[in-house]
Parts: C-alpha cells; sequence; structure tokens
C-alpha cells in the first residue's frame, strides 16, 4: 500500500534533526500550509468569482492591484501574525514593513519577507501564479519591536525559503537548509503530500527562460549568450529550447525539475534588473543553491551575498543550473 508522508509528518520529523528546535520553525510553516490552502480554494475559483477583477488600489511598485493579491496578503499577513513566532513581515504589498505588535509577536524570533502572489496579472489568463517566502532570525532583541534592520539581512542568513505554486496542481516547495522538498496538495483530504524529495536541479539543461521582447536593450554579454543559446551544435545538445511564463515561480519549477536557466537582466526599463532582492531574489537563490545551482546578479555577485539597503529594491537575477549559468558569466565577463 502507498506510504504517504503528509508536509506536517515530514516537519515533525526534521524537526528531531534540529534538536534544540523549539518547534517555532514548524508552527511557522504550519501558519505557510493553512494560508497556501486557503489561496488554493480561492484561486482555483478565481475565474467564476468576481475576485480577479483590479483592487483599483496600486502596491508599491505602482503596479495595479489585483483583488487575489490583497488578499492573498491578508491571508498570510493573518496567518503568520496568529502564530506568535513571527515579530513582523514585509511584503511586495506592503510600502514598509509590518509590525506584529501583540505580546505574543513581540516574543516572536523570525521574521517572514513574502511575495504574496508573484506573477498575478497571469490570473485572468488562467496561467500558473505562486507565492514566495524568505524566513530569517531576527537580530533585534527578543521582546522587542521588530525594526527594519531584521528585513535587510543578506540571503545567506536566512533560515528557510520556498514557494506555492498555483498551477494544474498547487505544490509546496521549501527548504530549511537540509535539501530541497516538494509537496503536492491533494484537496480531496487537505493534506500536502511529499512528491518531489531531495529536488536537486541537473548540473545542465536545454531550456532558457528570459523575456526576449527586451533583447535589444540587455547588456552585450547576455545578448551573445542567448545566440549562444540559439546556435546549432548537436556536442552542446543547441540550440536550446526557450520557455518564458512570465511567472517566475512556474518558469523556476520547470528549470528545477528539468534543468535549465532563468534570466531577468537589466534593460532599460529596469535598469537595477525588475525583481525584488528580499522577496523574490534571495527566497529562490536559497532554494536553488540548496538544489545544487547556482543564483548570481553578475559574474562576481553571489545573489545571497548582496547586502540589502531598501526593502524594495531590485537585482538582475540568473538563476538555475550551475553549468548554464557559469557558461552566462563567461559571456559577461568577456562581453560585459
Ligand atoms: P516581464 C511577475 O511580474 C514577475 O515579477 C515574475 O514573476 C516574472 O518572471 C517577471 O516579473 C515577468 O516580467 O517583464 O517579463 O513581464
Amino acid at each position: 500500500m502507498e506510504i504517504i508522508k503528509t508536509l506536517g509528518e515530514f516537519i515533525l520529523d526534521q524537526q528531531r534533526d534540529y534538536p534544540e528546535a523549539s518547534g517555532e520553525l514548524t508552527s511557522l510553516f504550519s501558519s505557510i500550509r493553512l494560508a497556501a490552502k486557503v489561496l488554493h480554494r480561492e484561486i482555483n475559483k478565481a475565474g467564476l468569482a468576481d475576485i480577479t477583477g483590479a483592487a483599483n488600489a496600486e502596491n508599491v511598485q505602482g503596479e495595479e492591484q489585483q483583488k487575489l493579491d490583497v488578499y492573498a496578503n491578508e491571508r498570510f499577513k493573518n496567518a503568520l501574525a496568529q502564530r506568535g513566532v513571527v515579530c513582523g513581515i514585509a511584503s511586495e504589498e506592503e510600502e514598509q514593513f509590518v509590525k506584529f505588535e501583540e505580546t505574543k509577536n513581540l516574543e516572536g524570533k523570525y521574521v517572514v519577507l513574502i511575495d504574496p502572489l508573484d506573477g498575478s496579472s497571469n490570473i485572468d489568463v488562467n496561467v500558473s501564479v505562486g507565492t514566495i517566502f524568505s524566513v530569517y532570525k531576527r537580530v533585534s532583541p527578543v521582546g522587542s519591536h521588530v525594526t527594519e534592520a531584521d528585513f535587510l539581512q543578506p540571503g545567506h542568513q536566512q533560515v528557510a525559503a520556498g514557494y506555492v505554486i498555483y498551477g494544474s496542481s498547487t505544490m509546496l516547495v521549501y527548504s530549511t537548509g537540509k535539501g530541497v522538498n516538494g509537496f503536492t496538495y491533494d484537496p480531496t483530504i487537505g493534506v500536502f503530500c511529499l512528491s518531489h524529495p531531495d529536488l536537486m536541479i541537473p548540473k545542465d539543461g536545454k531550456i532558457y527562460s528570459v523575456n526576449e521582447g527586451n533583447y535589444i536593450h540587455f547588456p552585450e554579454g547576455v545578448k551573445k549568450y542567448i545566440k549562444y543559446c540559439q546556435e546549432e551544435d548537436d556536442s552542446t545538445n543547441r540550440p536550446y529550447t526557450s520557455r518564458y511564463i512570465g511567472s517566475l515561480v512556474s518558469d523556476f519549477h520547470r528549470n528545477l525539475i528539468k534543468g535549465g536557466l532563468y534570466l531577468y537582466p537589466t534593460s532599460s526599463r529596469y535598469p537595477n534588473g525588475k525583481l525584488r532582492l528580499l522577496y523574490e531574489c534571495n527566497p529562490m537563490a536559497y532554494l536553488i543553491e540548496q538544489a545544487g545551482g547556482k543564483a548570481m546578479a553578475g559574474p562576481d555577485q553571489r545573489i545571497m551575498d548582496i547586502e540589502p539597503t531598501t526593502l524594495h529594491q531590485r537585482c538582475p537575477l540568473f538563476v538555475g543550473s550551475p553549468n548554464m549559468v557559469d557558461k552566462l558569466n563567461e559571456f559577461i565577463s568577456e562581453h560585459g
């Protein structure tokens, strides 16, 4: 008979690997799991209910907030505040970081940075979207209010990171520093089941993911790499396949499973890159390195070594199979 290992059982098993663990991270993950289940339900009926239309608000990025963006942000914020182990969050949907003021939260040891619904512009065309989260231990004293410094930590300080992908099935993929594991949601029994244990990205791949509409604005080295991907060369499995969904979580997840490289370089519209360091690039970088891959902002700039200065700062992102990242870096080093 098939043995189902649920996310809850997996987390408890992992907690046994951390003798000093006090169960707080376990509690944090259970709140993420709850919010993910609620969002699964809302996203899967979004086409039917009037919650895909713009909420007429704008987020800090100046992007029109879809109602589900707002809904997702509230769901995760409330779930994370409930358990008391989190003292505050930073979110793509919140201009400032959010202090959790209840006494139980002042004692919280963790902060969470989150993109509650990445790729939300895809919702009304029924393309997969995702939630991305990043977890740090606070640096400010337990018992005090959370401070901005708690959020402006470099990515190598993360204690956990993950994403939820709301696609043909809903999956939670995360790491606490001991490898990457994927759980598929079974709505008939309401649990996430271990479906992709010990995920490792192939060292090489045949897929590159980039918005080629920005090609003329890319740095010369990136342009040359894209042409390298398109050249005929059987010995190196080229030409590669171009796959770009416009939803980071979806492109990242496919490349994690099959091997590949996702690129969001600088461009005229985004001179510092489009993606946000704290709640998109760092969590994806943490996951890909745990899965044997690489995440860089440039030839000599590991994403997780960037010292953050502002909550919503952007950076270029090159993430995926290590050999593909290395090849791209060769082109950028040679051609700028
Ligand atoms: P573009 C979605 O807005 C997002 O942040 C990522 O999920 C996605 O990969 C990227 O931006 C798409 O950006 O400029 O290609 O539409």
